[in-house]
């Protein structure tokens, strides 16, 4: 069956490990077996992800709440949360450190990186052996980091909108490249839109700063309970304030779509 065909019906996804077999008649080679996957993530689209690389930017100015939904959705698919921030030789010192200290024991690394500049040596380090996928929004560089990883690729780049510092959404489709040192990688489709497929009241399970939390109740959602700890750490300033404020938007967001579906 063409490879179109079977993606299109969801049976083949960027990242899946197949098995070819040489057609006999001619220079073409046919899917014979889909081997099972590790890992399936929605949005981007792929599977079989050991890393993913959630790239904000400068400019346009970073959407924190996908930022944050993107790491829970990498939490719950067991796949490492990566942040990648691009554009550095456009960013501010204080800019710069307010997302270190926001991130820093959220993620599992953060990478500093500038297209313009060929800034992308700790990136390769970290794309070494293993496979990883490019999220994030449209124009923040995901297409540049690839291009500067490996030149011959060229993909396709286009600049903002000035009018709404906005991307263009130049890249359409998800591909992933086979390069040197190991490394997999998916370019993938700018996007602003993310939905959590989780009940709200586990939505905590997936904030690093808020494990081993000894609050007064066992299934304290660190929302309105009294006695909370992760509260009390708020205030004294030990977990990102803002960061918090987020948790408490994405939980309330979440609960309303849950009583309209369930109760
Ligand atoms: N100053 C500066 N500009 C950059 C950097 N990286 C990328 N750009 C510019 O940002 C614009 C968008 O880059 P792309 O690589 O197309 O962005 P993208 O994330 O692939 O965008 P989509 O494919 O739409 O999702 C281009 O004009 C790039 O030249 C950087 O490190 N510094
Ligand atoms: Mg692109
Ligand atoms: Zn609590």
């Amino acid at each position: 069956m063409p490879l179109g065909n079977l993606k299109k019906q969801g049976r083949l996804l960027v990242g899946d490990n197949v098995e070819l077999k040489k057609d006999e008649f001619s220079d073409n080679y046919v899917i014979t077996k889909v081997f099972g996957r590790f890992n399936e993530i929605i949005r981007p689209k792929v599977t079989n992800i050991d890393q993913i690389l959630i790239v904000i930017s400068a400019v346009p100015k970073p959407d924190l709440y996908l930022v944050d939904k993107l790491i829970v959705n990498a939490h719950i698919n067991n796949i490492s949360p990566v942040l990648v921030i691009n554009k550095i030789d456009l960013i501010g010192k204080e800019e710069l450190d307010e997302y270190v200290t926001m991130y820093e024991n959220v993620v599992d690394s953060i990478v500093l990186t500038s297209a313009v500049n060929n800034n992308v040596q700790t990136l390769k380090e970290v794309l070494k052996n293993k496979t990883s996928v490019f999220a994030g929004q449209s124009a923040v560089g995901k297409s540049s980091l690839i291009n500067c990883i490996s030149p011959n690729l060229n993909q396709a780049t286009n600049i903002l909108s000035k009018k709404v510092e906005r991307g263009k959404h130049t890249t359409r489709e998800c591909t992933i490249f086979v390069l040197d040192d190991n490394i997999m990688i998916a370019d993938t489709p700018g996007f602003s839109m993310l939905e959590l497929d989780v009940k709200y009241n586990e939505l905590k399970d997936y904030y690093p700063e808020f494990e081993d939390a000894k609050c007064r109740y066992n299934n304290c959602t660190h929302t309105t309970e009294t006695g909370c700890v992760i509260k009390s750490k708020v205030n004294a300033g030990e977990i990102n304030k803002s960061r918090y404020d987020r948790y408490l938007e994405i939980f309330k967001q979440l609960k309303t779509k849950w009583e309209r579906e369930y109760d």
